[in-house]
């Protein structure tokens, strides 16, 4: 592994144009965006751009409008084919929120969730034949007999967009536990109809190594038919002692999943440890390392204990954020609005309260721009709307509805 001089001297380095070097054309490539000091000096990156890529700057003026406020700590957002806006409230509420700004009553017909902590009424998103089937899937922190587990459920909308009816789980998570965090939640549906859920490791120490048992649900990415049947090309089917929803393993909290428009590849993206958050290319049967590989200390300073940069057998991530911008969701830009951002990754920050854009090029990140920065709140999920204005909710007690456009 070759060490490298990323973190020398960032803010010192003059703004240079790399348009050449990256490939990027619209913005130009300069200094990483990311000044402030690592939260682990000690670490190197496995490979050059893994960390700190150059900043890029969009060209012209952005404006952002706040177009609803008074939401309750609201996780999921996904578009409606009418172009308003289905919202989920950690509480427990699915809202419809409408283009300018109407917040509608809730939707009946959610199940109960065990809302404390980071658990609740979490993602949403639409069936890929919604027009015809109008069935919506979230995922909830399910209120167990002796704690909880992350579970997925579907259901159709009705006519008049005011209940859910022929509510199915499709699935739960085989494990309960008692705690209130990592639950994980992000839902992704690929173009082969099989559907993606990503599932946290629980958080608390004693849980950390399930991440790395293929007998449980925590800590993995999984993948379902749209019934929650198991599809029979997963990696572990027919493996002793391994669950055949599991597709991916060694994650600690992903929050964040997106298929890649024309590649229809999988990207989630996951809170690390202090210095770790991480981006990660998905891949049948790959071990991405937590707890015995990654970036990142406790956060109470200590270094964690029997992990290391990189081992043996695990996937690096494609990028990684040191300090930590705490990640919720994630989409790819495919809007017309800004056609230089095509292609792009935007990821909300939520203990960096920005909006994060990471330029891809061959599966390596090349360009960073944090967008949003003067909103001042916990950016928890963003998608695209029709025209390409770039839509965001807020993880706060007063979460806001925002549209980013030019
Ligand atoms: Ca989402
Ligand atoms: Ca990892």
């Amino acid at each position: 592994m070759r060490p490298l001089l990323l973190f020398a001297a960032t803010s010192a380095i003059a703004m240079t144009a790399a348009c050449g070097a990256t490939g990027q054309t619209s913005s130009q490539a300069g200094a990483p965006v990311e000044t402030r000091a690592p939260n682990n000096p000690d670490q190197v990156p496995a490979f050059e751009g893994q960390t700190r890529a150059p900043g890029v700057a969009t060209q012209g003026t952005m404006t952002h409008n706040v177009v609803a406020s008074g939401l309750e700590k609201p996780w999921g957002l996904v578009l409606l084919p009418d172009g308003n806006w289905l919202v989920t409230e950690k509480p427990g509420r699915l809202r419809i929120v409408s283009n300018e700004g109407q917040i509608g009553a809730p939707i009946s017909g959610v199940p109960a969730v065990d809302a404390k902590g980071q658990g609740g009424l979490l993602d949403v998103i639409l069936s890929p034949s919604f027009a015809q089937d109008r069935l919506v899937y979230f995922s909830f922190a399910q209120p167990r007999q002796g704690g909880n587990g992350t579970a997925v459920a579907r259901a159709r909308l009705s006519d008049d967009n005011t209940k859910l009816e022929n509510l199915q789980v499709i699935f739960e998570v085989a494990q309960t536990y008692d705690g209130d965090k990592h639950y994980g939640s992000s839902l992704a549906f690929a173009p082969d109809g099989k559907l993606y859920i990503t599932i946290g490791e629980r958080s608390d120490k004693p849980k950390r190594p399930d991440a790395q048992n293929l007998g449980t649900h925590h800590g993995k990415v999984v993948r379902i038919n749209a019934d929650g049947s198991v599809p029979q090309d997963n990696p572990f089917v027919g493996r002793d002692g391994a669950l055949a929803q599991n597709f991916t393993y060694g994650h600690r909290n992903p929050q964040g999943i997106a298929i890649q428009p024309g590649t229809g590849a999988v990207w989630t993206i996951e809170h690390g440890t202090r210095g770790g958050d991480e981006l990660n290319l998905i891949e049948a049967g790959s071990n991405y390392g937590w707890p015995i590989a990654g970036y990142g200390i406790e956060y109470n300073g200590q270094p964690i204990p029997g992990m290391n940069a990189t081992a043996e057998g695990t996937v690096q991530p494609v990028y990684y954020w040191d300090p930590v911008i705490a990640p919720g969701g994630m989409t790819f830009y495919e809007g017309n609005m800004f056609p230089e951002w095509k292609g792009n990754a935007l990821i909300g920050g939520l203990g960096g309260k920005h909006l994060v854009r990471l330029v891809l090029e061959n599966n390596r990140v090349v360009g960073e721009e944090r967008l949003l920065t003067g909103l001042g709140e916990r950016i928890r999920d963003v998608a695209v709307g029709a025209d390409g204005a770039v839509w965001v909710i807020t993880d706060e007690d007063n979460g806001k509805l925002v549209r980013l456009s030019r």
